[in-house]
């Protein structure tokens, strides 16, 4: 008996196995047509990034949130699940961190308006899921993504870390990982 596996070792090549061989063939041209198509289509992930790191974001954001957390009737600033309610400035640029478990702040956009919102992680990477819209992004340390968004409809929509964020200590909570954004009129 030779100890080299024989030449032929695929056949035969028979009937069910060609069905499938013809079947991920053509998905293969299906999944390399989306390419060019979601290029036609728009649907590609912002294409503007830059350099950062935690602490920088981290700065920025909360200066950000400092100027613009709304204040409710009798000056206090307002608060959701423990979170700052921050009113974004219109036209202007806004920040968004992903940290082990949250998203912060909360974000309250005006409808029909355009907004720079910039988003980077301080630990690990973590996903971005708009709900129920089905925008999807990576947000990882030390880059900041710049997502230019122009809300067509009011709501609550919630940003869901769709990226398994492990951390190697005594708590997890990457499934409690949820944030807001919230569209007025
Ligand atoms: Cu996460």
């Amino acid at each position: 008996m030779p100890l080299e596996s024989p030449r032929n070792w695929w056949q035969p090549f028979n009937k069910e196995e060609r069905l499938w061989f013809y079947i991920i063939t053509a998905w293969a041209f299906v999944m390399f047509l989306m390419m060019p198509l979601g290029h036609l289509w728009n649907h590609n992930v912002p294409q503007e990034t830059y350099k950062t790191t935690p602490a920088e974001f981290k700065q920025v954001t909360d200066d950000f949130i400092a100027k613009h957390q709304r204040k409710d009737a009798e000056g206090k600033p307002v608060m959701m699940s423990g979170l700052e309610v921050v009113d974004a400035p219109i036209g202007k640029d806004a920040f968004l961190i992903a940290q082990a478990w949250k998203f912060r702040p909360v974000l309250v956009l005006k409808k029909g308006q355009t907004y720079r919102i910039h988003m980077s992680s301080l630990d690990f990477q973590h996903g971005f899921s708009l709900q129920p819209q089905n925008l999807n992004l990576q947000i990882l340390p030390d880059y900041s993504y710049v997502v230019t968004l122009q809300p067509n409809e009011t709501g609550t929509f919630h940003i869901v870390c769709n990226e398994y964020c492990f951390y190697a200590g005594p708590q997890m909570g990457h499934d409690t990982m949820v944030g807001r954004i919230i569209v007025e009129e």
